[in-house]
């Protein structure tokens, strides 16, 4: 190779690096979401480490903050009808499918049944009716740059893939969900109600200060998310 090729090849190897050094830092630039906040919620982007809730999502709308299937929440404003309560109508009016944990319900229980392989928190808000290709942001302020590994609250009805993106580039590989069906539990609705975590699931690399994590639902669906529980990793 000549002079001149080498210094072509430098060039070009400087520009796809450069392209894709751009292509990560715009992300963040160009990013028009914002951390979820409302009239009782109100502390800025969740925190890390800790509990990132799926229900609080950025804010945005579909196709910055999120892709949903339909455009109705089939959760909030309709399995949990609107009725002025802050659990029925969280959200209602956006995309993303979500409800919240129900105990001590007659005459069938829900989500605190002897099938749970973890009980959940009452009342908590989750990401459900979930389907491949559907995906969401969650802006995240993180204490301190390093990796961190995540346990997920979760139920699944089939398994199934996620993964997650850090600033806009896939940052794990697809997480294999394991199945909570139970086929001794003798009501078939709730095979989507069995909760569990899903230890160490994932690992990601964060900086510190602002980062946006997107869940993406990539194979079956059908899984109720709660939370990712993120821990410095070594
Ligand atoms: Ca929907
Ligand atoms: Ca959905």
């Amino acid at each position: 190779m000549n002079g001149r090729s080498l210094r072509f090849l430098a060039l070009m190897v400087l520009s796809v690096a450069g392209t894709m050094w751009a292509a990560k830092s715009d992300f963040l630039a160009q990013y028009k979401g914002a951390p979820y906040e409302d009239i009782r919620y109100h502390d800025g982007a969740q925190k890390i480490p800790g509990k990132v809730l799926c229900a609080y999502y950025d804010r945005g709308g579909e196709g910055v903050a999120y892709h949903d299937t339909d455009a109705k929440n089939n959760g909030s404003g309709a399995l949990n009808p609107a009725d002025g309560s802050y659990l029925n109508e969280f959200r209602m009016n956006e995309g993303v499918d979500i409800s919240y944990t129900k105990m001590n319900r007659s005459p069938q229980q829900i989500d605190d049944t002897q099938y749970d392989k973890v009980q959940p928190p009452p009342d908590m808000f989750y990401v459900g009716w979930t389907a491949p290709g559907e995906w969401f942001n969650i802006t995240v302020n993180v204490a301190k740059a390093g990796w961190y590994s995540a346990d997920l609250l979760y139920t699944s009805n089939r398994g199934g893939t996620i993964a997650l993106d850090v600033n806009g580039e896939r940052a794990t590989a697809p997480l294999a969900i394991e199945s909570t069906a139970d086929p001794a539990d003798p009501v078939a609705w709730r095979q989507w109600h069995h909760w569990n975590v899903a230890r160490n699931i994932a690992k990601v690399r964060l900086k510190r200060g602002k980062n946006v994590l997107t869940v993406h639902i990539l194979t079956e669906g059908q899984m109720n998310l709660a939370y990712f529980d993120f821990k410095k990793a070594e």
